[in-house]
């Protein structure tokens, strides 16, 4: 495989942008090669700037469920452009959206749009705080809400992946108020609660976590963490910049029967541009600006074009008849396909799988379900799959803590092809 262009390319970028990369898992840093600079992508595939084709398997990180450069999004995007790109002032495409994702997500009845998944947490931790009047919040090790402050506190995602869970530049103070919880251990929040009485704004969680690598929730641990806030007053918020519109049209919340207070959204939701949106009980709503006293704001909010982009995205999940239904199908051949490949090649290994995300985690384990199992896993044998996965045209994350994403335009081709790669990469680790 010939990615000198890449190689050159991204050379040069490291003159110019920290680390070469706008975003640090894109580095490559923990999968020991340089980053592949894409030209473009339509479909299931990405080709780099050298001419190479790949099954892509990142998605952008999720936002393309429906694959790359999709005719109803392009149509969309070309449409508003047509009209102006941002005007500051309300469109309608706003309301539309908004009455699109409460129709959608069972629990949201007003929703606020931003332009990011970090935004929507940081607004939505800042309005927990204002209508509890309560400081603290706490938040799962290994868990990832976005770059905000209160987050890069035992963060996942790239923060793991490159050694670094908790930031410098965050204050003291700041991190303080984040308290830490361990997934699925229900008996560690209520210890944070006893410990702290009446001061707990929120908890905030992803209902699956996404950014340790895919780590299922154990039977009873959303309920559970639903009962406490309940009981104690707290507010619970469900970050599904990930799960939203992944596991079903209502997310989580819908796909599991839990329902929080208020929701977090991203990626899906603006169809591959960017955006992010956080939502709830109008009452809490409600307690924003221009309203409430609680204030956020945002020159690009509600953009246009990300609005026109997102309301398509929605159209195609909610009127293709049984998208989630195929979506599993797909999803379900490659699991039976890999755990095939693992039982064939005896490499020891746990596939973590709920719909359409999924990760292998390389392990002596015989299961990941805490942060703590996530963190045994053979990050350097990952880096080996990966580079083999890429030489066969796989396209992964490249990080042993992130998700594999299998989306709508995956073909069986694609998936017989990853289900082969993922063979042809086991037998040589
Ligand atoms: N934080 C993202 C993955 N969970 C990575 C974003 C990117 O590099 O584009």
């Amino acid at each position: 495989m010939n990615i000198e262009n890449s190689r050159i390319e991204f050379h040069r970028a490291l003159k110019s942008i920290p680390g070469g990369v706008n975003s640090p898992v894109r580095a490559f840093k923990s999968v020991g090669c340089d980053p592949l600079i894409i030209a473009k992508g339509k479909g299931s595939t990405i080709e780099d700037i050298d001419g190479n084709r790949y099954t892509d398997f990142v998605s952008s990180w999720g936002p393309l469920i429906i694959g790359h450069a999709h005719d109803d999004i392009l149509a969309a995007i070309n449409e508003a452009a047509a009209k102006g790109t941002s005007f500051g002032a309300p469109t309608l495409y706003e309301t539309l959206m908004a009455e699109r994702i409460i129709a959608m997500i069972p629990s949201i009845e007003k929703v606020r749009m931003v332009n990011s998944g970090t935004e929507a947490t940081m607004s939505a931790i800042r309005l927990a705080r204002g209508f509890t009047n309560r400081e603290l919040i706490v938040k799962f090790a290994g868990n990832y809400h976005g770059h905000g402050d209160s987050f890069l506190i035992k963060a996942g995602s790239g923060a793991i992946t490159l050694g670094l869970p908790d930031s410098p530049g965050v204050t003291k103070g700041v991190a303080a108020d984040t308290l830490i919880a361990e997934y699925n251990n229900l008996a560690s929040v209520e210890k944070l609660f006893a410990e702290k009485k009446n001061q707990i704004a929120a908890i905030i969680v992803e209902p699956v976590a996404g950014n340790m690598g895919v780590v299922l929730p154990e039977e009873g641990f959303l309920q559970g963490l639903r009962a406490i806030c309940t009981r104690e007053g707290a507010l619970l918020i469900f970050d599904e910049v990930i799960t939203g519109f992944r596991l079903a049209a209502g997310g989580a919340q819908e796909f599991y029967g839990v329902y929080p207070d208020l929701t977090t959204l991203g990626k899906i939701i603006g169809g591959g541009l960017p955006v992010g949106a956080y939502g709830g009980r109008k009452e809490i709503m409600d307690y924003l600006a221009p309203i409430g006293p609680v204030y956020q704001a945002g020159t690009l909010s509600g953009n246009p074009l990300a609005m026109a982009a997102g309301l398509a995205m929605l159209n195609f999940l909610s009127t293709t008849p049984g998208f989630y239904a195929k979506l599993e199908q797909k999803a379900d051949f490659v699991e039976k396909g890999i755990r095939a490949n693992l039982k064939k090649t005896g490499v020891p290994a746990v596939l973590n799988r709920v719909g359409s995300m999924m990760t292998l985690f390389f392990t002596e384990n015989k299961q990941v379900t805490s942060y703590a199992e996530a963190m045994k896993s053979d990050s350097e044998r990952y880096a080996n799959y990966f580079r083999l996965s890429l030489e066969s045209g796989i396209y992964l994350a490249p990080s042993q803590y992130e998700c594999m994403f299998i989306s709508y335009a995956h073909t069986e081709h694609d998936l017989q092809k990853l289900v082969d790669a993922n063979l042809e990469a086991l037998k040589q680790l």
